[in-house]
């Protein structure tokens, strides 16, 4: 048997107890989904996207601040809507999202489905690229601003967290906690779409060599929106309560 072959057998996902699962109805968890040289890559391509034409920047919410920094692309995201234009940030139009990320989409589809029909039916036109450093965190909400119904899309890359997945009642328990780590694709759609998640906490020093991030972690959500184009600026918005992802 080659090398590879019996480290697959010994220390394959399946093996070391990750293997992938639906979590809730319609959440499918994948670990592993992107390798370790494709997730080096899209963490440079995340800091070249950075540089213009709008910056990461910490939404604020309330009389807070995300402790999260976040880009969009495709639609601005900002408390509570989507508009072309960085309207919180610099005013700027924001990048549209890259193909490369259109095309992983397509495929985060067809892999939780099975579907090849399916994943090139889902194109998305949004991408949030959220970094956090070892400290940060993201409240218990919901992702609300999008009319349309389409699954939410979400990879990370770097440090593992603790993802609370929960239910579309309450920002409390039932919820379910996974230990969503580098290369880990999150899909979450059909009667869990609307369900309550956050990010209560970040594991310092569990980044893998060569992810492109000594520390913190990268999320990047893929997202249809619904938008129209002419609903400039804001076409759907949300109570500041139900929809918070201040601090947890
Ligand atoms: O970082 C994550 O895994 C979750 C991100 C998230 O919930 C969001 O961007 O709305």
């Amino acid at each position: 048997m080659s090398p590879t072959g019996t480290t697959g057998a010994l220390f394959g996902p399946e093996a070391l107890g990750r293997p992938r699962r639906e979590v809730a109805p319609g959440a499918f968890w994948v670990p592993d989904w992107l390798t370790v040289p494709q997730q080096a890559w899209i963490v440079q391509a995340a800091r070249s996207l950075g540089r213009g034409p709008v910056p990461y920047h910490s939404a604020k919410i309330g009389n807070g601040q995300m402790s999260v920094s976040t880009l969009s692309l495709g639609w601005h995201w900002y408390p509570y809507g989507y508009s072309r234009y960085a309207v919180d940030v610099n005013g700027c139009r924001v990048a549209a999202v890259p193909e490369w990320l259109v095309r992983l989409g397509h495929r985060a589809i067809e892999d939780v489905t099975g579907s090849r029909a399916e994943g090139d039916a889902h194109t998305i036109d949004a991408a949030l690229l959220n970094f956090y450093d070892t400290s940060a965190r993201m409240g218990m909400h919901i992702d609300g601003e999008e009319s349309a119904d389409a699954p939410i899309i979400s990879l990370s890359i770097g440090d593992t967290c603790t993802f609370r997945f929960g239910n579309t009642e309450t920002r409390t328990k039932p919820y379910t906690d996974v230990a969503l780590a580098s290369g880990d694709l999150f899909v979450f759609g059909g009667p869990s779409r609307r369900a309550y998640h956050g990010v209560p906490k970040i594991v310092p020093g569990t980044a893998p060599e060569g992810c492109g991030l000594a520390s913190g972690r990268l999320n990047i959500t893929l997202r249809i929106t619904g938008m129209a184009d002419d609903s400039f600026p804001i076409a759907n918005s949300a109570p500041p309560n139900e929809y918070s992802k201040g601090t947890a």
